[in-house]
């Protein structure tokens, strides 16, 4: 059946095409700094946004038209989704695909009904992986959504809600595990607070150390090799969430020995909301060799919510993409398009539209960013700047041969440091302005 008839398999036309349903610059098998735009970028469309989003917002009701969609929250009904997700995904030719467990498949009237009908959807979902190659980035539980997580899941002050966020983790884990899910995300998604007169933090935080600790567990005990992120965001729907920005996460990760067993997904909007920008993001995870994979998206600079919309900003995805190949690549990650089109988008070939522009924008933003380093202007303006820890004092104090005492002396002796430098930001913004 066809769900989407009058749409054909987008294919690369080059940037002079004016065919909107056309790629202008993802070229999957074009190979760009010894790779394949396709191995590059590991495209993951959302089933949340893109299948599942009625297109709500806190002023209005729901305005997308998914013919394929009856409504109604029936096993059936999803299973049909599957079909018309997976034509979706195909027709574009994004490798991948990502899903909360309760995207994909109804919440039923019991944990035992739920899990059923997570089982009878996966099915469909398997099927369809087979039948199109295309594969699951990660799957991820929704322990956000029913009121039962109103006080959190991991971090809820209701003993019976983290018991109930397990169960319902562990079935994900499995579910995942069993469609070859490349890896796993826990958002927390109300794991943080709105008031810190009822909150005890620490308690709190112990509890999602433990929570993590038992999903570790787990996935040793069912064999899944997927790899584990965590996913920054600070704020909305709580007032304040825990796994605040990268530092946050990493600080958690290392005071509850969870380190080597968690990476982070990094978000570009929820960086925003943090304060940061992306880049900033990506070079703290970077630092500590926990970068796995990012939600690729961006907000709207006059709106300060999680708007989650497609990335159309070349300068943006040339950031991104430095930091990826600065750090070898994805493993196990991609880029994860964790956007939803504009309430007035809502037609299907509105999803196409958006996705072709946030790959055509990433596929720049690659080829932008391996030019910048086959140039090395910039990497080696960063490397001469620091050259005084290559050689006298500074390879000292690097090899860690010196004291207070020993510095004393040494400039004592010297008088004054030697004459600074200019940082060159204008003259950087330039030169990184010439490949954009
Ligand atoms: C919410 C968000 C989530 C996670 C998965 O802001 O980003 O969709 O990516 O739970
Ligand atoms: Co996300």
């Amino acid at each position: 059946m066809a769900f989407f008839p009058k749409i054909k398999k987008i294919k690369y036309e080059g940037p002079d095409s004016k065919n909107p349903l056309s790629f202008k610059w993802y070229n999957e098998d074009e190979v760009v700094a010894g790779k394949t735009m396709k191995e590059h970028l590991r495209f993951s469309v959302v089933y949340w946004h893109t299948f599942r989003n009625p297109l709500s917002d806190p002023f209005g009701v729901g305005t997308a038209f998914r013919p394929w969609d009856d409504g109604s929250e029936s096993v059936k009904n999803a299973q049909k989704r599957v079909h018309a997700a997976f034509e979706f995904i195909e027709k574009l030719g994004a490798p991948y695909y990502a899903f909360h467990d309760r995207d994909v498949a109804p919440e039923g009237k019991s944990l035992a009904a739920s899990n059923k009908n997570l089982d009878a959807v996966a099915k469909v979902l398997k099927a369809e992986q087979r039948r199109t190659g295309i594969k699951l980035l990660w799957g991820t539980a929704c322990l956000f959504a029913n009121p039962r997580y109103m006080h959190g899941a991991a971090t809820s002050c209701n003993a019976d809600a983290f018991a109930y966020a397990a169960a319902q983790a562990k079935k994900a884990i499995e579910v995942t595990h069993q469609l070859g899910g490349e890896g796993f995300v826990f958002w927390g998604g109300r794991e943080g607070y709105s008031t810190l007169w009822n909150t005890d933090m620490k308690r709190e935080l112990d509890h999602l150390g433990a929570f993590l600790h038992m999903a570790v567990e787990h996935k040793k005990k069912i064999g899944f090799k997927g790899q584990f992120y965590i996913e920054p965001k600070p704020m909305e729907p709580t007032k304040h969430q825990y796994d605040s920005d990268a530092a946050a996460c990493l600080n958690f990760l290392r005071q509850y020995k969870l380190m080597g067993h968690l990476k982070l997904n990094l978000e570009t909007n929820h960086a925003t909301l943090a304060g940061h920008e992306m880049q900033h993001e990506l070079e703290v995870a970077i630092a500590a060799n926990a970068l796995g994979s990012i939600d690729a998206n961006t907000g709207d600079p006059m709106l300060g919510w999680d708007t989650d919309q497609f990335p159309t900003s070349v300068y943006l995805t040339t950031e991104c993409m430095l930091g990826i190949l600065k750090m070898g690549g994805f493993k196990t990650g991609g880029v994860n398009f964790d956007a939803k089109v504009r309430r007035e988008s809502y037609e299907p070939v509105d999803l196409f539209h958006a996705h072709i522009g946030g790959m055509d924008t990433f596929a720049r933003g690659l080829k932008i960013a391996a030019a910048i380093r086959a140039d090395g202007r910039l990497a080696e303006f960063v490397r001469n700047r620091y050259r005084s820890w290559d050689a006298g004092i500074g390879k000292k104090i690097e090899s860690g041969k010196t004291s207070f005492k020993t510095l004393e002396t040494y400039m004592l002796k010297k008088g004054e440091v030697t004459k600074n430098e200019s940082g060159r930001q204008e003259f950087l913004e330039n030169l990184i302005n010439e490949f954009i």
